[in-house]
């Protein structure tokens, strides 16, 4: 997909030392050389009218350009109010950054200065759907910054451009996002990115590839006034939800299982940099690859914050680490959430060395566009299916995370199947075939879907329906 990304800076005396206990601290934490004497903001009533995002510095989620060697980062994020797809099927009527969710990522270094503006652009119609949320105030918080929260930070109206500069005095992944009341709504709405700054002389370390990857939660239900956008049901914020800290959906880089479809490529043998940031707004991630162990964590981006072999990184609402890793061999190498509840609500996504993604397909039907069930529960239950389950299992298309569902209600029993479905769980400790599926599929196991019997029935009409279809259809 794109050339070896090394980075470019290397201290030879942190890297001949190795150890960090040894190495010199790659923050500069004197503060009397820190800037901290900001300018005033300036607020205008200039439109701005060019793209949403602009500026050398900027890339969109999972990339990460090489660094930007200007000490002086000018940057443009306009806000927008716009339909992202954040599942098959799932149109919300979001507020971004840059017109992108998450908004695009600011990479820089310790010392640079930031010449940051934007144009609330909330009134504005975007490319592509044009039913949007009424236009409001929107606000920009940087993390990576020390400034007054009332002059930077003040919310801005449609139409009115606000400017500011600050200088980054500390190293590390840092959050970005509306600070406009509710900040929660604003938050959940899709207002967020990251800042990262590498420390003054760059990182310790060399790798092959450099990603980031940004987990954060939706609540969403279909518009209680039927807006339909292309003929399918609008969602909109579901505030109930949000206060309630219970999400619908929870994802990696603004998409339900987002980088299964589209893995972030690496091959055997190579060494991978993760930035990854915890957005919340309200859920913690417990951030896992199964299949590799973190060699170095850097808690908040920080190689300071240095810790060795870890499995899992737990970060809180908008903590953040860079993780680095082997690729050991050929495989699909998974990332979740080990929370598992949020893993089964999206937040899955591979490191894959092969070059044909596996999932690539999953867009498409499995079957031939005139082969649909007529039967209403296997038409409910292919729906379903392709929204749930897909991320994971495939008909007739060989495995994914899970196991191909083609023949699967002529190899279990119908009551095997629906104890399956309720329980996993409670299978993969009792039912020795179970357990052999768990060792075939690198003992991920299968979340509990929550499914109820309804559900079930549903999903196992499917499944006789597709087992009962001419071989060659499938
Ligand atoms: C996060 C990935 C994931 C999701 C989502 C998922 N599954 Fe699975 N499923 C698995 C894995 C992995 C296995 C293999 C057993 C194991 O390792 O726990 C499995 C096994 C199964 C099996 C048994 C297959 C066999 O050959 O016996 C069935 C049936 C099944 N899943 C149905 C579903 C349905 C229906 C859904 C959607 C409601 C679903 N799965 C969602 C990962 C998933
Ligand atoms: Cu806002």
């Amino acid at each position: 997909m794109r050339g070896r990304l090394v980075t470019a800076v290397v201290v030879g005396i942190s890297l001949a030392a190795c150890s960090p206990s040894s190495a010199p601290p790659t923050g500069n934490y004197d503060t009397s050389k820190m800037d901290l004497k900001p300018v005033p903001a300036k607020v205008s009533a200039e439109r701005h009218t060019g793209a949403f995002a602009e500026g050398a510095a900027l890339s969109i989620v999972p990339e990460l350009k090489p660094l930007d060697l200007s000490p002086v980062k000018t940057i443009r994020l306009d806000t927008t109010h716009k339909i992202i797809e954040i599942a098959p099927g799932v149109k919300f009527s979001a507020w971004t950054f840059g017109d992108h969710v998450p908004g695009p990522t600011v990479r820089a270094r310790v010392g640079d200065k930031i010449k940051f503006s934007m144009t609330n652009r909330s009134d504005e119609p975007v490319p592509g759907v044009r039913l949007t949320a009424a236009p409001m105030m929107h606000s920009m918080d940087f993390h990576a910054a020390m400034v007054s929260p009332q002059d930077k930070y003040r919310s801005i109206a449609p139409g009115q451009t606000i400017e500011f500069e600050f200088t980054l005095n500390y190293p590390g992944i840092f959050m970005y996002h509306c600070g406009t009341p509710m900040i929660l709504e604003h938050i959940a709405s899709g207002m967020y990115g990251a800042v990262i700054v590498e420390p003054r002389n760059g990182y310790p370390t060399k790798v092959d590839r450099e990603y980031v990857v940004i987990q954060s939660e939706f609540y969403v239900k279909p518009d209680p006034g039927k807006q339909k956008v292309d003929g399918a049901p609008l969602y909109v914020l579901d505030t109930d939800r949000l206060r309630a800290a219970q999400p619908t959906h929870t994802v990696f880089n603004g998409v339900h299982n987002g980088m299964v479809k589209q893995p972030l490529a690496a091959k055997a043998g190579e060494r991978v940099r993760i930035h990854v940031l915890n957005v919340g707004p309200s859920k913690t991630s417990s951030f896992h690859i199964v299949g590799t162990i973190f060699d170095r964590v850097w808690m908040e981006g920080n190689p300071d914050n240095q810790f060795r072999g870890m499995q899992t990184v737990l970060l809180g609402s908008s903590n953040s680490a860079t993780v680095e890793f082997m690729i050991p061999e050929d495989g699909s190498y998974i990332m979740v959430d080990h929370h598992f509840a949020n893993a089964s609500q999206g937040a899955i996504g591979l490191v894959s060395t092969a070059t044909k993604p596996p999932a690539q397909e999953l867009e498409h039907h499995n079957m031939p566009a005139s082969a649909t069930p007529t039967d209403p529960d296997a038409i409910a239950g292919k729906q379903a299916f392709e929204s749930k389950c897909l991320a994971c299992h495939s008909v007739g298309q060989g495995k994914k995370l899970g196991p191909d569902l083609a023949g699967v209600s002529k190899r279990r029993s119908k009551d095997w199947l629906a104890r399956w479905l309720k329980e996993p769980e409670k299978m993969l400790q009792t039912d020795a075939d179970a357990k052999a599926l768990l060792k075939e599929f690198n003992n991920l196991p299968m979340p509990n879907q929550s499914l109820s019997d309804a559900e079930i029935k549903q999903y196992q009409k499917y499944f006789e329906w597709i087992d009962a279809q001419p071989p060659s259809s499938h």
